[in-house]
């Protein structure tokens, strides 16, 4: 159950993140006005482009700070990555959503310790399936008239320019919560912590 009802105690929709530097921000948002165009495409809002670490579902206001605890715990280095070009997702046949990978050992290795804090605490169960560092650049609407089935895309995205397919350094982790709208998700920031440089510790 999400957000209020009655005297339910309210319930926010939480995930940990890497943020992208502005300038590789900027960069998918511009590649998406040209390429993310298929009417049947909701394109990611650019504030909103992110690799998400760790779902959390919905939480109540007691866990809420003890995550965001945790997170200001994290003794990781900034972390080295880089973008791949747009692939469909779960695949080409009825693809529901477009994801740029973000294959990285450094982001795995501070999911894992996140994800191991954050379960040592009681905070978080690990999921079953292999990590996935990716930035979902849009979604799919639905066919209509009812059917959750996505529709189908006509115009695809073309490749990223090579500027944008150079390594960077994901520099910020944000514990964000989800705010869902009839215009596409808001994500408010809860959380921060900016990762330092290699040997500023
Ligand atoms: P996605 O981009 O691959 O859809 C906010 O919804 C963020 O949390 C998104 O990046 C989304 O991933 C991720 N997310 C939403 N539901 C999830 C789930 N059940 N498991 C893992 N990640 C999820």
């Amino acid at each position: 159950m999400a957000e209020t009802k009655g005297n339910k105690p309210r319930r926010q929709r939480l995930f940990v993140a890497l943020d992208l530097p502005d300038k590789i921000r900027a960069g998918v948002a511009a590649w998406g006005r040209d390429e993310l165009v298929d009417p049947v495409l909701k394109p990611v809002r650019p504030e909103s482009l992110h690799v998400t670490l760790v779902f959390l579902g919905h939480r109540g206001a007691a866990e809420v700070e003890a995550i965001a605890d945790v997170l200001r715990e994290t003794e990781s280095e900034m972390v080295l990555s880089k973008l791949e070009d747009p692939i469909p997702m779960p695949g080409r046949k009825r693809a529901s959503m477009f994801a740029l990978p973000a294959p990285s050992p450094a982001t795995g290795d501070l999911q894992r310790d996140l994800v191991a804090r954050l379960a040592e605490e009681g905070l978080h169960e690990p999921e079953e399936r292999n990590f996935w560092p990716h930035v979902t650049v849009a979604r799919v609407r639905s066919e209509g008239s009812g059917s959750r089935r996505p529709a189908a895309v006509a115009r695809w995205p073309a490749e990223l320019p090579k500027s944008l397919k150079e390594p960077f350094y994901g520099v910020r982790l944000t514990l964000y919560r989800s705010v869902l709208q009839p215009g596409g998700s808001q994500y408010v920031p809860l959380a921060q912590v900016e990762l330092p440089r290699s040997g500023q510790q």
